[in-house]
């Protein structure tokens, strides 16, 4: 089930699969402390995706711009610990797509309704693209588009599962990506939601 999307970037089909229900209860505990919250973008508009983090790193968007932040702005307080089940998760996926020693510091939890979608664009707010993110998909299906590296290249439909595991690395890490429209429907776990984790070393 694992195959290579291109140089640098892996699908590891199914590898959380078995860790979702524990990964799902730490969401929810996440979320109890740090709100999930819809993030303005620079340009003023509101992102239709709900986004939280936990870790000593969290990615947010303002009027001011896009940047990682020690501490939550909406609750004045640090963002949760990156649960060891997430650290750990992520450094195995890592290691299978060729990354050993990935330590993440970071971990941006997307949710995603029916209807929300994510915006073609780079992921350039972390100090080292040499590492690679770690991205886990979690209950409804959705699909993720890639393109190459300028925004205007052909882009691909990639399908994305619950419990979907995918790293970018390499020449792959700086590729125009997004998510979407998401389809409606019901997960077992999730209900109508899809939930994403990104893992990175944004320090
Ligand atoms: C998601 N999130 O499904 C995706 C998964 C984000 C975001 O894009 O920025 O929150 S991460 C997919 C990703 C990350 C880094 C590089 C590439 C894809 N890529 O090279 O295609 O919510
Ligand atoms: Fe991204």
């Amino acid at each position: 089930r694992d195959h290579v999307l291109a140089p640098g970037a892996m699908v590891l089909g199914g590898f959380a699969r078995n860790d979702a229900p524990a990964l799902l209860a730490a969401i929810d505990h996440i979320a109890a402390a740090a709100p999930f919250r819809r993030m303005t973008t620079p340009g003023g508009r509101t992102m239709s995706v709900a986004m939280t983090n936990c870790g000593q790193a969290g990615w947010i968007s303002d009027r001011s711009g896009y940047r990682y932040t020690p501490v939550d702005p909406a609750t004045g307080r640090p963002w949760p610990a990156l649960p060891v089940l997430f650290s750990a998760l992520a450094a195995q996926a890592a290691a299978q797509a060729g990354f050993a020693g990935f330590q993440p510091d970071a971990c941006l939890i997307n949710r995603y309704d029916p209807g929300t979608r994510l915006t073609l664009h780079q992921d350039r707010n972390e100090r080292d693209f040499d590492r690679p993110i770690v991205s886990v998909s979690l209950g409804l299906p959705a699909l993720f588009l890639w393109g190459g590296p300028a925004r205007t290249d052909r882009v691909r439909r990639i399908p994305l599962e619950h419990g979907d595991v995918v790293v970018w690395g390499g020449p792959a890490r700086l590729t125009y990506h997004g998510i979407h429209t998401l389809a409606d429907g019901i997960h077992p776990l999730t209900g109508r939601t899809r939930l994403n984790l990104t893992f990175r070393l944004a320090r």
